[in-house]
């Protein structure tokens, strides 16, 4: 392997195309050397000027010589089939959220990584990267609340021109906080709770705004907000309270500006907007783990587990109550802290 990483990014949609530009121009340890997409005017776009190859075809771009390490963000179905042949050819690959779509297919990914003894895949949960999440996990880390008590997370979208159905939200975009409730708390969920209401009449089965409510098994308790139509635009925060204090992400990081007897703030439009930093900073952990052969970040068990949680809060909407998981013993594999 080079000095530089040679990356092939799957998906050239929204969340790869961002990836794409950032290895071509903010990571310096990686390069941008494939681009994939199953619209060849697409991929040709996402590779125009940056000398990657270009393909219509996943396996091709994994197989390619010139690709040190893929990163799958094709639609959530493809995640389990591509993440499989990465590991079959012992390609290093960044996966996308959810990690499968199903928690058998995520059960097996781990399955095969564990058989093959080598932690080849990072799962994209990006808040791990964010200066502002990663401070509050500091701060709950070096004991500066005392032990972490109540996890709250709320999580504001735009809408979306398809409206997801429960279950995606849990899937597709709770998951996200789920990952987060995990990992501030150091704790696995014990049992999950969803109650959901629908902000469109018209789509009576389809619970836009869910709050989920999640026992940890060391003790914690956990409320988090989900809405897929907010009305006014995108907010992620997190707050944690423990036996001797709170933390908090920031409220807001734009700049506030008084005039005409008001005070503005303005909101970020979306993901893209408000994780910027924490996909470059994402992709550059990534990068410099694959190249230094130390796992770093959520791993394929993470994906694993957090999906396993937001699949049973889906159940748990269909049966009325909480239910309750097991959390099987984890794998001698991803015992160390990434
Ligand atoms: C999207 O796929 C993401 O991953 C975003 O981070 C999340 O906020 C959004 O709800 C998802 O749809």
């Amino acid at each position: 392997m080079t000095d530089r990483l040679g990356v092939g990014v799957i998906g050239t949609g929204g969340m790869g195309l961002r990836h794409a530009v950032n290895l071509d121009r903010a990571v310096a340890r990686a390069r941008l050397a494939a681009v994939m997409d199953v619209d060849l005017d697409r991929a040709r776009e996402a590779a125009a000027g940056s000398g990657a190859s270009v393909f219509t075809d996943a396996e091709s771009l994994i197989a390619s010589p010139d690709v040190d390490a893929v990163i799958i963000a094709s639609p959530d179905p493809t995640h389990a089939p591509l993440a499989t042949t990465c590991i079959e050819l012992r390609k290093p690959a960044l996966v996308e959220k959810p990690l499968a779509v199903t928690v058998d297919d995520a059960a097996d990914i781990v399955e095969r990584e564990v058989r093959v003894g080598e932690r080849l895949l990072q799962v994209g949960f990006m808040r791990h990267f964010d200066p502002q999440h990663v401070t509050v996990r500091q701060v709950i880390s070096s004991g500066g609340i005392g032990r972490p008590l109540l996890f709250r997370g709320w999580h504001r979208n735009p809408p979306e021109p398809v409206p997801p159905t429960s279950r995606q939200v849990l899937v597709n975009s709770a998951i996200h906080d789920l990952y987060s409730a995990r990992w501030m708390l150091g704790q696995e969920v014990a049992d999950i709770f969803v109650k959901g209401t629908t902000i469109d009449p018209s789509r009576s089965d389809q619970l836009d705004l869910q709050v989920i409510t999640m026992s940890m098994d060391g003790g914690g308790i956990a409320v988090i907000e989900v809405n897929k139509d907010s009305g006014f635009g995108y907010e992620v925060g997190v707050e944690v309270t423990g036996t001797a204090g709170m933390v908090s992400t920031p409220p807001h990081h734009t700049p506030s500006v008084r005039r005409d007897g008001e005070i503005r703030q303005s909101v970020e439009p979306d993901w893209l907007a408000r994780f910027a930093r924490a996909y470059v900073e994402e992709l550059a952990a990534w990068t410099g783990s694959v190249l230094d052969g130390h796992p770093t970040g959520p791993n394929a068990w993470d994906g694993y587990l957090t999906l396993t949680a937001a699949s049973t809060g889906a159940d748990s909407i269909e049966q009325g109550g909480p239910v309750a998981l097991d959390t099987p013993d984890r794998p001698a594999l991803y015992t160390s802290e990434g």
